[in-house]
């Protein structure tokens, strides 16, 4: 049922997380359901027309005893065989960089920059003074690697089936960078370069959002996010480096 109510799960991790997730929310139910059955008796075992005078007698010690070790043992059984295990696997990044798709992310009020190392795989020189409408990550076009850099605006695009690494970084104040469908959530702070990773298993059009109140406008820090097939993504990075404006970024 639960499953209805989540984001479709489209990353290799998200079936771990969303089982941490059931998981802890089953055991505070049973927790919920078993203190509850307990206060209701309580209110009608030590009624005061059945007990005036107020005393702590009456309860055998067991039973919270009971209750506080399933507590522990089930916080423990969860940490160690499910949170544990699913934090570890998002903690390693991919040991192989190169046959990951990685970008460079720079949140700002409102809008996410995405800038792509084109086909060389290799980000070029990007300067804060070349910046404009055109080249929304300020990519210099002079630097070695830096002619078939792409840079957009609030669209994200990545191959299905292979480790995404995104380098975050945010040109004004906190933001987080999430992607819904991915069960991806990372803070993305002025002065920190921080990567976080995914492997998409699924195809799909779906949205960046920013998790942070970040200021007025934090409503519409929305951004374009979709997996494509590797090779519709390969095409579509073909087109997106033809299109490059040939006087943009040049010193
Ligand atoms: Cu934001």
């Amino acid at each position: 049922m639960i499953e209805r109510l989540l984001p479709v799960a489209g990353s290799e991790h998200a079936v771990a997380f969303d089982a941490v997730l059931k998981s802890v929310h089953a055991h505070i139910a049973i927790q919920a359901l078993a203190w509850g059955t307990f206060l209701v008796f309580c209110l009608i075992r030590f009624r005061s027309s059945r007990q005036p005078q107020a005393s702590h007698r009456g309860i055998a010690p067991v039973l919270p005893m009971f209750a506080i070790a399933v507590v522990i043992v089930g916080d423990v059984v969860l940490l160690a065989t499910m949170a544990l295990p699913a934090w570890l696997a998002r903690a390693t990044m991919p040991s192989s960089v190169l046959a990951a798709t990685e970008v460079r992310i720079a949140a700002e009020q409102f809008a996410w920059n995405i800038h792509y190392p084109g086909p060389d795989r290799r980000f070029g020189v990007t300067s804060a003074a070349l910046i404009s409408a055109s080249n929304p990550v300020g990519i210099d076009r002079t630097s070695p690697d830096g002619t078939d850099d792409v840079g957009l605006l609030n669209v994200l695009m990545v191959p299905v089936g292979r480790p995404v690494v995104v380098q975050l970084s945010s040109r004004d104040v906190v933001h987080s960078f999430t992607l819904n469908e991915m069960r991806v959530r990372q803070d993305a702070t002025p002065g920190l370069l921080v990567r976080t990773w995914f492997t998409p298993t699924i195809t799909g059009q779906w949205q960046i959002a920013c998790s942070q109140l970040c200021g007025l406008a934090h409503y519409r820090m929305r951004g374009e996010f979709s997996v494509l097939s590797q090779p519709g993504w390969d095409e579509w990075l073909r087109r997106e480096v033809a299109l490059i404006p040939p006087e943009a970024g040049l010193r």
